[in-house]
């Protein structure tokens, strides 16, 4: 299989969530067949959707890797679950580590557990300009350019971090 750049957003608001997106940095860039080609600031911003919750750091990272997708995705869940994360039925709760799968290379997926790119992409600033720090010239495959997308999107309360 040829490699594909992949980004990957990462999320926590509980456990010490700065600790929790380093720790998952380091677990994923020595996944066998992945090398880290990226990794944006950490990103503090209040919640979206329910907001009797903790603020939430973000981050992203981009990878170069021959996994599958989907085989990515099952690496990725195992690594939340290793990090405390408890899969509940409230949408949109409280979570110690979320991992996504926000692009792989240029490929539109549309499968049962995996939509890619993802859904919220387009829309969210905490993985926009985390997104556009590392990578300002992205093209997002059925969406357009990073720069495009970014003109419409407010910051929302998103605040770079300094360490
Ligand atoms: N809100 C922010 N700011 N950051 C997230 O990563 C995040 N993740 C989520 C929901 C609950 C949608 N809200 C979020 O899953």
């Amino acid at each position: 299989m040829t490699k594909e750049i992949v980004y990957i957003g990462l999320g926590s608001n509980l456990a010490t969530p700065a600790a929790q997106i380093h720790t998952a940095r380091q677990v994923i860039s020595k996944l066998d067949s992945v090398l880290e080609q990226g990794f944006s600031s950490l990103y503090c911003s209040p919640p979206m959707g329910p907001q009797d919750q903790p603020d939430y750091v973000n981050a992203v990272m981009a990878i170069a890797t021959d996994l599958p997708a989907i085989d990515l995705l099952r690496c990725l869940q195992q690594i939340e679950m290793d990090h405390g994360r408890v899969r509940k039925d409230e949408r949109w709760s409280a979570r110690a580590l979320d991992l996504d799968i926000l692009l792989y290379g240029q490929h539109i997926i549309d499968q049962a557990d995996l939509i890619v790119p993802h859904y919220g992409l387009a829309k969210r600033a905490f993985v926009l300009y985390p997104l556009h720090e590392i990578t300002p010239m992205l093209n997002i495959p059925g969406v357009g350019d990073i720069t495009k997308l970014l003109e419409s999107c407010p910051l929302d309360g998103l605040v770079r971090m300094t360490s």
